[in-house]
């Protein structure tokens, strides 16, 4: 009896998810306020100069997934996944300066575009208020190669070669948003597990 024909169409998973969110905070309330309020002088506690996007209030994250099994290989896969996140707020503001003279200089500049100095400095445009401005955004693309090897039986070898951030991308958190800083809009700190282009390599035996 003739085994029935093996599928030659090259197989093509992708799945893709786009989220967007906005969230804002303040601290209106009667019980024991969550954040601090730098706007509060003498008795006025002027909360709604407080109101502004949330410190984590990313607007879009934006995943695809791809799986492909490669025709003719006996075995070959190749996947990836690609990330990317719009930048989270920041308060433009100047601390040399205490405008509202409440004893705390946290006052946000007004609208407009600033800009960090030196080579590696950003340019961001400022609502005004508490987090007017949204830092970097976030990009990240894996892959991985897979190859499965079937040693008889039930026996399964599968070899596999993954690079992580394969662009090489630098993703910083967000820089100071204090024009008093030499350090103004300058992104100097990853993100946690922002590493470099790496490539692991690994082989996982089925008995
Ligand atoms: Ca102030």
């Amino acid at each position: 009896m003739a085994k029935p024909a093996m599928p030659l169409a090259l197989s093509v998973v992708f799945t893709a998810a786009l989220r967007k969110s906005s969230h804002v905070q303040s601290f209106f309330g009667n019980g024991t306020p969550a954040a601090a309020n730098n706007f509060q002088k003498l008795a006025e506690r002027n909360l709604e100069m407080n109101e502004g996007p949330l410190d984590t209030d990313r607007r879009h994250n934006f995943t695809i997934n791809s799986r492909m099994e490669v025709p003719h290989t006996k075995g070959l896969t190749v996947s990836a996944l690609y990330r990317f996140m719009t930048g989270r707020p920041l308060s433009i503001i100047d601390s040399n300066v205490d405008g509202d003279q409440n004893g705390n200089a946290f006052d946000p500049l007004p609208a407009g575009t600033y800009s960090g100095v030196g080579d590696y400095a950003i340019t961001v445009k400022n609502k005004g208020g508490r987090n007017g401005a949204y830092g970097p955004n976030y990009a990240q693309l894996d892959a991985r190669l897979g190859y499965r090897v079937r040693a008889g039986g039930v026996r399964t070898l599968d070899l596999f070669a993954e690079v992580f951030n394969l662009t090489d991308r630098t993703n910083f958190t967000n820089p100071s948003g204090d024009r008093r800083l030499t350090t103004f809009l300058v992104p100097n700190g990853l993100v946690a597990g922002g590493f470099p282009r790496q490539l692991q390599l690994g082989a996982r035996l089925g008995f």
